[in-house]
């Protein structure tokens, strides 16, 4: 199916659905939305990034040792290389295979990492794309499969387990995955990294209505819906909803559909799930992983952990 197909047959049934309306967190990120979650990770507020890339940074070293001569790196996500660059410069000479939906995240991370390995991006979701990958690696030696930044927590929790057995499916006994997740923290921490108040991550959420503006010819009025995030303490995660600011119908014409929405009624548009470290563990095992080593950074708050394929 194309693309755009998917994309407006998903988006009719999250907003045609009874009960909470709802969108795919993953069509955040065309190019707007890419380059608003790149300043999202600037934030001072939003201090996750900088959390994973420190403890990579320190712990490089180890992550190395641990996978000794490992010719094959590959990435779901490739993000912006800054991390891997880290990481890619204390395993040594590998192949690496960045993976990612974003023909332009591929070619930026491409350029930013050539001096070091040799990249071989591959453009399609995660689990084809390691699938292609995987289909080429070195017989009789181990590969590292990189899922950083805790884009693990936009799961839901069964779809988490699901998709780390999935990446297992794919692997060898021996192979190991490189896991970053964002931990457990005060709410007076959470609430200002997805609300903050230069109002960034509220253009990021909002953006997706644009998207479906632009793509599918939508008139939603941007205007006339609220960001709102919120903490739920029972299922660890911090809920990200637009809130229409009125009673509005909204046309989506090429989903084929108009969006009746109250007012005060919500659109949930995004999950960001925070672990406990032993929650990593049974994410981890349900999958056909054992935690072989984890490292923490305890300023904000976030984990590593190197799940080894049994
Ligand atoms: C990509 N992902 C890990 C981010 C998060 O924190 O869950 C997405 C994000 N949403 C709002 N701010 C950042």
């Amino acid at each position: 199916m194309a693309l755009d197909d998917e994309f407006a047959r998903e988006v009719r049934a999250g907003l045609a659905r009874p009960g909470q309306k709802t969108l795919p967190c993953r069509y955040f990120y065309d190019a707007v939305g890419s380059a608003l979650f790149e300043t999202i990770t600037l934030l001072p507020e939003y201090g996750l990034t900088r959390a994973d890339a420190r403890v990579i940074d320190a712990h490089a070293e180890d992550i190395a040792e641990a996978m000794q001569d490992v010719p094959l790196v590959v990435e779901l996500g490739s993000g912006s290389g800054s991390k891997t660059r880290r990481l890619l410069k204390a395993i040594g000479p590998v192949t690496y295979c960045p993976i990612d939906v974003s023909a332009l995240a591929l070619s930026l991370c491409a350029q930013s990492l050539d001096d070091l390995a040799e990249v071989r991006p591959i453009e399609g979701s995660y689990l084809d794309g390691l699938r292609t990958a995987a289909r080429n690696r070195t017989p009789g030696r181990n590969l590292l499969v990189l899922f950083l930044g805790s884009t693990i927590g936009n799961f839901e929790s069964d779809a988490a387990n699901e998709f780390l057995y999935g990446i297992r499916t794919e692997l060898w006994p021996g192979d190991a995955l490189l896991l970053g997740t964002d931990l457990v923290k005060p709410v007076a921490q959470l609430l200002p990294a997805y609300d903050d108040p230069t109002g960034v991550t509220a253009a990021f959420n909002r953006n997706l209505l644009a998207r479906i503006n632009r793509e599918l010819g939508g008139d939603f009025d941007l205007r006339r819906f609220e960001h709102v995030a919120r903490y739920d303490v029972v299922g660890q995660r911090i809920e990200m909803h637009l809130r229409s600011l009125g009673g509005q119908c909204v046309n989506v014409r090429r989903a084929g559909m108009v969006v009746r929405m109250k007012a005060g009624e919500t659109i949930h548009t995004e999950s960001c799930h925070k672990f406990r470290l032993e929650q990593i563990g049974d994410m981890a095992r349900a999958g056909g992983f054992r935690v072989e080593a984890q490292w923490t950074e305890d300023d904000w708050g976030f984990a590593e952990s190197l799940l080894r394929a049994v």
